[in-house]
């Protein structure tokens, strides 16, 4: 008898194709998400749940009795309740190192898009207006040989830095819970406290994961110490910073711009203030979102998942649930 595996939301072909050779597959193949008691309904015998973003927390984990692994199609995984999942001995899995690069493209699009005012000034000239001469309130801020300030620096931190250093001159800076010396060798990065890379950060580059110790961790404080002339993007999740906090250090000028990929409630709220300000660029979740990523996702976590259920030791577990 197959495995039971349930995928919650639709993936490439090949993809599923792949499972099925391996298990008994179904999958929600609509792009508006799964209804709850809908998938409660479909985990109650599944033995594999392949996803994004579904909250794995004790009641979707008490209507999944013979669950044995979770396979994220993400390289975040604070959508599991990894005390609940280590009590029930449900393995959790997810797909780093293939997006990396793909994510880091997209922070720099931010950065550029947020420095040159590329959005606004798209609008702009769509609206059939023209800058006549040199209209200084059409200016933006230099990116190159500036100072970045990344914040984690992780896989994808790295290649943002990679970035900044072959692509734009820039002066590295970082804050991290470890120091990273390889990288401080290779990329002349320089390890700082928070408060220092705040104040002295051209561009702030938000990467961490959301932990309980990270959520909100850029507040009214942290931007309070940022220069006026500073632009914070962020690409890790919407709840590392307090969007309160955003929105009011943009209004007042604390900062000169914004570049979003991630909000607090995604999708983001029709009326929200962020969508209303020239200075914010905003993208909808779309750091790891290309063909070619998006698929090698999808392969890495469809694998994860068919290793488990073979027995054999998945490529990806997440840490906190490691043996
Ligand atoms: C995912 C992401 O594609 O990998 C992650 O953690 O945030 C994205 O790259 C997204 O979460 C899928 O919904």
């Amino acid at each position: 008898m197959n495995p039971k595996v349930f995928i919650a939301k639709p993936v490439p072909r090949e993809v599923f194709d792949y499972v099925s050779e391996n298990c008994d597959c179904k999958m929600w193949d609509s792009d508006d998400d799964i209804p709850k008691d809908v998938l409660f309904d479909e985990l109650r015998d599944a033995e594999g749940l392949l996803t994004s973003g579904t909250k794995i927390d004790s009641e979707l984990l008490s209507h999944a009795p013979n669950l044995k692994v979770v396979s994220n199609i993400s390289v975040g995984y604070n959508n599991f309740d990894l005390k609940e999942m280590k009590k029930r001995g449900v393995l959790g899995t997810n797909t780093p190192y293939v997006l990396d690069d793909t994510v880091a493209d997209l922070i720099f699009g931010l950065i550029l898009s947020s420095a040159r005012r590329i959005a606004e000034l798209d609008r702009y000239v769509k609206q059939g207006k023209w800058n006549k001469g040199d209209n200084e309130n059409l200016f933006g801020i230099d990116v190159h040989h500036s100072v970045i300030g990344i914040i984690g620096m992780g896989r994808i931190g790295e290649k943002v830095a990679k970035r900044a250093k072959f692509g734009f001159d820039m002066d590295i800076i970082y804050h991290n819970r470890h120091k990273k010396t390889k990288i401080e060798n290779k990329l002349g990065a320089k390890y700082v406290e928070l408060d220092e890379l705040l104040r002295k950060s051209d561009y702030i580059v938000l990467m961490t994961p959301l932990t309980k110790e990270t959520e909100h961790m850029i507040s009214y404080n942290e931007f309070n110490l940022m220069k006026k002339t500073s632009i914070f993007i962020n690409a890790s999740r919407g709840k590392t910073v307090d969007e309160a906090a955003l929105i009011d250090a943009l209004t007042c000028g604390k900062i000169f711009a914004a570049g979003l990929d991630v909000f607090t409630n995604e999708p983001i709220e029709k009326d929200s203030h962020l969508l209303k300000m020239d200075n914010v660029v905003t993208v909808p979740h779309i750091g790891s979102a290309t063909y070619r990523t998006r698929l090698d996702m999808a392969k890495v976590a469809s694998k994860n998942l068919v290793q488990v259920l073979l027995g054999k030791k998945p490529q990806n577990i997440v840490t906190e649930l490691k043996d």
